[in-house]
């Protein structure tokens, strides 16, 4: 079967923004990305972090969501049940902000920024599911916050307490020590400080062990974000000891009084109980509880009080970061070593922090850097207990701690034994004497969750004079907002409606008072995957059938920025609903890709010119609005089509490496996809003939077999990339491969094997369509292809196409490169050296020798080693 030569169809521009309307308009309609009703064994749930409604999508939004959509849709081609939810984080500060520069309500200012959102996400062509839409802002989803939360409170989860807690005076708010990175706010990168205020708490340490256990069961997260939740979680095994205070009046030097039962002591937390005999001094975080009645009275006090102020103005960050000095102020008194009696003075010390361990830390000099640094400015006496090996350390004269195993030395009874073994024996004998035991200490926090802002969910609590702290019975729920608020800028709005304010004791009648403290907007995103699955209950926040049947989310698509934060809320949440009895699972998110960044060139604020490294190279940085550096998705979707800046996005780099935006890129995709469009208008006749199955095609010439071959390799290549690594460039770049096959095909063939060029071109068109799937819509359709192709299945490949009967092979002299041929399938080891051998080039590098060695590496390469 043959055709005349496809007509040569002039170059233009394909129509992109008629396609993408006309195309966006029948998925409206049809809901094409409606959620099947029965998930069954063949769910898939892909899901993207939902954005914060800003009101316009960016870069970044484009490429997560790009990244989600060619996951959702090429899974739907593969018979999956696909669930693509969408909805917006919308509560938190700049809708505050907002309504106090314009002067409007922050949930009219955040509806209307969702409005004109949505209409960007459809802009774009993604394939959600709107009948599922969450906004966290709405009665209906944070009614749901406020029901967790008096649940968590019934469990002993949610409490209050006074603590040292991390301040941002341009938030005007407290914040979570996952919200304080190095020191400044998450959210506006000022510097946070301290203050000490009664707020409400989540208990997430007591699932410290399980998030960190749990880990491991992550198998397809990636290992960097696995490894920052360790460390954040920060599990140490170590002891505690009980150290007795001496008397005041207690001098160095003196007998140590013996025991009383009056003696208060100060227990410390360590991770090497091995180096109990090397301990010179203790010292105290300077918050510690007992520093108080230390030095109350004495010559110390006035000089303590000092230190104590001065500490706390720093930044608990700073405070304790490796490279800051080490200062200290001595208390006057002393404590007893429980292993020898001695009586070592106590000092404060920056570099203690009271939320860790106990507060108090027993000082061994000689074996941790801190105090060593501490000791030598002090003038404190250094004791080495655990010896070298090879070498032999001196108190006086060492110049740093000596960290690592040893020997035990000048520890009495345990001198001699590996200071391993020592650990143990020197804990079991503080456990015999009551004097301390073995310990496990986690670096997590409870999860600070109150915040002194108005946009949030409304903690429901009443406080009443008589009763207390009473939460709000579930059937008052919920606390809703209120809508007569000024927006002035100062303090929280919350505290002057007095709508809002006033409520009665929901225990007693009486009058009470509404907290006003609203929660952490990570309260909202930590369990929203949950309300996709069952998002118009109005009786519970999720049925657990639906739960059950939707969940884990299969793939989760975020930026890596949330590698603790929200990874790490929504994991305890939903460990938290698995006890409550509303999840079957353990974990939300099965395999989890973190995007990388969206960067571009841009101009240095300086100079005004373009910014460029030693080399000469432009810069590239993170798309920001104050580097200026942004590109406007709206405008490249006017100028070039969502399809181009889609496909571009996805085949620039690795989903999960650095995307640097450039024209030429851009361009390049856009002039691919035209070339796809030519494509297909000039091969429509052949289009008639295509089969849906690959292993249809009839046998025919040398070319139509090269084609058969490369149309099912690139049905197997996308099928692997897509299905089994989502590696999207990749996938691209073999439809691409294609595209050239068929070019190839059409330019060397003067006979066209209309099956396999047809077959070819729908083909071309199922694996385009996740990554473009407007223009790949309309050429289907064009082409005359059976019903639209969002409804089509992942094309197979046949196998048998894939064997080749000729295949090339690789000749190496001495290793390099220089040569290669085509050899028959049937060829034996002898035929291909004889060949190699032949080969001119082969022979020219060798210069004339007689080879030495001749390596066949079968069906790939020989090397000829002369
Ligand atoms: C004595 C000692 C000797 C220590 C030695 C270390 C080495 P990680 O591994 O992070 O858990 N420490 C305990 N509580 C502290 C606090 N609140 N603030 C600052 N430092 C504190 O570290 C545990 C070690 O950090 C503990 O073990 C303690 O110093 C110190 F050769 O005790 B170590
Ligand atoms: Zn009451």
């Amino acid at each position: 079967m043959t055709t005349d030569q496809p007509q040569a169809t002039p170059d233009r521009h394909f129509p992109h923004k008629d396609v993408e309307a006309k195309w966006q308009q029948i998925w409206r309609q049809k809901k094409a990305s409606q959620t099947p009703v029965d998930p069954g064994a063949d769910k898939y749930y892909v899901l993207e972090m939902f954005p914060y409604p800003s009101g316009r999508l960016h870069m970044g939004h484009c490429r997560v969501y790009s990244i989600g959509d060619a996951i959702a849709r090429f899974m739907r081609m593969r018979g999956k049940n696909v669930l693509h939810p969408m909805g917006f984080d919308a509560f938190g500060l700049p809708a505050e902000n907002a309504a106090i520069k314009h002067q409007v309500h922050p949930g009219d200012w955040t509806e209307q920024c969702i409005t004109d959102m949505k209409d960007q996400f459809e802009r774009m062509g993604f394939s959600l599911d709107w009948d599922r839409e969450a906004v966290t802002c709405r009665p209906d989803y944070y009614r749901w916050n406020q029901y967790f939360f008096i649940k968590m409170l019934e469990r002993g989860l949610a409490y209050k307490k006074a603590a040292a807690i991390n301040w941002c005076g341009t938030c005007e708010t407290v914040l979570a020590n996952e919200q304080v990175e190095q020191g400044a706010c998450w959210r506006c990168g000022n510097p946070v400080t301290t203050r000490n205020l009664e707020q409400w708490f989540y208990k997430i340490t007591d699932y410290a062990e399980q998030l960190l256990n749990d880990l491991e069961k992550l198998t397809d997260w990636p290992e960097s974000v696995k490894t920052m939740q360790r460390n954040w979680i920060g599990r140490s095994e170590g002891a505690r000891a009980k150290f007795r205070l001496l008397p005041e009046g207690y001098v160095a030097g003196k007998n140590v009084p013996a025991r009383s039962d009056s003696d208060k002591v100060i227990e410390i937390f360590t991770t090497r109980p091995d180096t109990l005999f090397g301990v010179t001094f203790m010292s105290l975080a300077p918050e510690h509880p007992l520093v108080d009645s230390l030095v109350r009275g004495t010559k110390y006090e006035a000089g303590a009080r000092e230190f104590i102020s001065a500490v706390a103005q720093e930044d608990r960050f700073l405070r304790t970061a490796e490279g800051r000095e080490k200062e200290g102020f001595f208390t006057g008194r002393y404590a007893v070593n429980p292993v020898n009696n001695e009586a070592v003075p106590i000092y404060l010390a920056n570099f203690v922090l009271m939320e860790y361990g106990t507060g108090a830390v027993m000082a061994v000099p000689a074996h941790d850097q801190r105090d060593f640094e501490f000791a030598r400015k002090y003038d404190i006496p250094v004791k080495v207990v655990i010896a070298p090996e090879e070498e032999t350390l001196d108190d006086e004269t060492m110049t740093a701690a000596y960290t690592a195993p040893g020997l035990m030395v000048n520890s009495n009874e345990f001198d001699g034994l590996p200071s391993s073994d020592a650990k143990s024996a020197i804990v079991d004998r503080l456990k015999e004497q009551d004097l301390g035991g073995q310990t496990i200490q986690y670096k997590l926090r409870d999860w600070l969750v109150s915040r002194q802002r108005f946009w949030g969910t409304p903690i429901p609590i009443v406080y009443c004079e008589k009763c207390g702290a009473v939460p709000v019975p579930e059937d008052q729920l919920p606390v809703v907002l209120p809508r007569d608020v000024q927006f002035t800028g100062s303090g929280n709005p919350l505290l002057q409606s007095d709508e809002f304010i006033n409520a009665p004791c929901p225990k007693c009648e009486g009058p009470g008072r509404r907290e006003t403290d609203t929660m952490d907007t990570f309260m909202d995103s930590s369990w929203y995957f949950l309300r996709y699955c069952d998002p118009l209950n109005a009786e519970e926040p999720f049925s657990k059938k639906a739960a059950d049947a939707w969940m884990p989310v299969d793939q989760y698509i975020g930026g890596i920025e949330h590698a603790i934060l929200h990874l790490l809320y929504s994991r305890f949440f939903t460990k938290v609903l698995r006890d409550l009895g509303l999840v079957n699972i353990d974990e939300p998110f099965q395999r989890l890709l973190a995007q990388g960044m969206v960067t571009n060139t841009f101009v240095d604020k300086a100079t005004g010119v373009l910014a460029v490294d030693e080399n000469g190279r432009p810069k590239q940085a993170k798309m920001s609005k104050s580097l200026g550096n942004g590109v406007d998705p709206l405008e490249i979707i006017e100028q070039y089509g969502a399809d181009t800046a889609r496909l571009f996005i996805l085949f620039a780099a690795p989903a999960e490496k650095e995307l640097e935006w450039t024209d030429e890129g851009v361009n390049g995709c856009s002039k691919f996809l035209n070339r796809v469009w030519r494509l297909v208008q000039g091969t429509l006749d052949a289009c008639e003939f295509a089969p849906e199955e690959a292993a249809a095609l009839a046998p025919g010439n040398a070319n139509d077999k090269e084609l058969q071959y490369q149309v099912n390799r690139a049905i197997q290549r996308v099928g692997s990339e897509m299905g089994e690594r989502h590696h999207f460039n990749t996938s691209i770049a073999a439809i691409m491969e294609l595209a050239n096959a068929i070019s190839t095909y059409l330019s060397t063939s003067h006979e066209f094997e209309r099956m396999t060029l047809g077959f070819s071109v729908r083909t071309l068109l199922l694996l385009l369509f996740p990554f473009a799937p407007h223009v790949t819509s309309e050429l289907w359709e064009q082409a005359g292809f059976d019903g639209t192709i969002d409804e089509q299945k992942f094309p197979e490949f046949d196998p048998k196409a894939l064997i080749k009967d000729e295949f090339e092979i690789v000749l190496q002299v001495n290793g390099k490169v220089r040569s290669k041929i085509v050899v028959s399938m049937n060829a034996t080891k002898a035929d291909i050296e004889a060949a190699a051998l032949a080969d001119e080039k082969v022979q020219s590098h060798l210069g004339g020798q007689e080879p030495k060695k001749i390596i066949v590496v079968p069906g790939k390469l020989v090397n000829v080693v002369g």
